[in-house]
């Protein structure tokens, strides 16, 4: 048995990592500040400090006798960044740094930390799949943060002699993501709309194409990047290596639902990327099982929360 702190663990990939590290009898501490997520995502014999990450008190306590940090805080969104750029900073890139820097004092030999970067990082890259060593150009302040969050993560690894391992996320979905806000992941955001019988909102020509991960593998690959660390600073895709475009997912959750969605078009989003799908190959070496297909992960999806939406 282990402790292991998770930051951001009162949010949708953090709260399902929590639920995973309780299964195999670990000692959970989360560290967050509430501000997306939320404390009855996590069950109570889960630690909690609430707090911000980018205070260095704070995440000194919350650090304290760990064996491993997964460090997942951060405001989650593209669009965010391109309304708050300074604020998004202080959290998405601060917040690492602050992580890394309590993660190297003297006194902890050397806490290994597994983070959170994004897909965002390749940016307007479109040589697709997109490869760990394909050039990595973020168009968005959120991107660019992640990538600082990859550059500092290697300084904690080649000065300081932390073991890093940063996760590119591409794109997300699951139970418990948060449908409730504008900047919430597009498939939360739909599926709410469908069992609500409302239309869904197309930016753009629907045309862009994400790689969607379902979240149980995500936490799949978090634990095994924790589980196989070096010395070197490692980075990998958690993605499926399958692209769909936006108009596509619509027609499959509406297949899904049970109901054929109405379409509202939108202008595009500032900032918003139009292809992005990985190659999932390097993340092989991780031993990782079989992937969840788009599918049945919408299935599992809907089946979580058609109830509440009933209620
Ligand atoms: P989320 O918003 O559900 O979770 C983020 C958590 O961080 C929340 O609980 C929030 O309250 C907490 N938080 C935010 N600012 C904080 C601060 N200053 N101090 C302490 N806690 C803070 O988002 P998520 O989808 O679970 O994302 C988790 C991580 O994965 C993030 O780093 C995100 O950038 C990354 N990521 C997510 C996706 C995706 O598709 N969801 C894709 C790529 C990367
Ligand atoms: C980015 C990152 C992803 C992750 C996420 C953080 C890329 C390619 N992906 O996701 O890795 O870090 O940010 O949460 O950088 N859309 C609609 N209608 C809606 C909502 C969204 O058409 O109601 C479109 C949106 O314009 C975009 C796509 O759906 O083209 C996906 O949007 P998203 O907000 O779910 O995620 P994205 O790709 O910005």
């Amino acid at each position: 048995m282990a402790t292991f702190l998770v930051t951001g663990g009162c949010g949708f990939i953090g709260s399902h990592l929590c639920e995973r590290l309780e299964q195999q009898d670990h000692h959970v501490r989360v560290l967050d500040d509430l501000s997306t997520g939320r404390r009855d995502n996590i069950s109570d014999d889960v630690e909690l400090i609430v707090g911000d990450v980018a205070d260095p008190d704070c995440v000194a306590r919350a650090m304290d006798n760990v064996d491993g940090c997964f460090h997942l805080a951060a405001i989650a969104s593209v669009r965010r960044s391109v309304e708050d750029w300074l604020g998004t900073h202080e959290t998405n890139l601060t917040g690492a740094i602050t992580v890394f820097n309590e993660a190297a004092r003297p006194n902890r030999s050397g806490v290994p930390v597994v983070y959170a970067s994004s897909a965002a990082v390749y940016g307007d890259n479109q040589e697709m799949p997109l490869r760990e060593n394909s050039a990595t150009q973020p168009i968005t302040a959120y991107g660019a943060d992640k990538l600082g969050c990859e550059l500092h993560a290697r300084v904690a690894s080649r000065v300081h002699r932390i073991p890093t391992c940063g996760l590119r996320f591409f794109n997300v979905f699951g139970p418990r993501q948060d449908p409730s806000s504008p900047y919430s992941g597009v498939i939360s955001i739909f599926i709410d709309r469908l069992l609500n019988r409302r239309p869904l909102t197309i930016f753009g020509h629907g045309g862009q194409q994400r790689d969607f991960v379902f979240v149980g593998d995500v936490v799949d690959h978090l634990l095994a990047g924790m589980g196989s660390m070096t010395a070197e600073p490692r980075i990998f895709n958690v993605c499926g290596g399958v692209g769909t475009t936006i108009l596509e997912l619509a027609g499959i959750l509406g297949e899904t639902v049970g109901i054929a969605p109405a379409l509202h078009f939108a202008p595009a989003q500032t900032g918003d990327i139009q292809l992005s799908i990985g190659d999932p190959a390097r993340a092989a070496i991780l031993n990782l099982g079989t992937r969840t297909t788009l599918r049945e992960g919408l299935r599992l999806t809907v089946d979580f929360v058609r109830p509440a939406v009933a209620a």
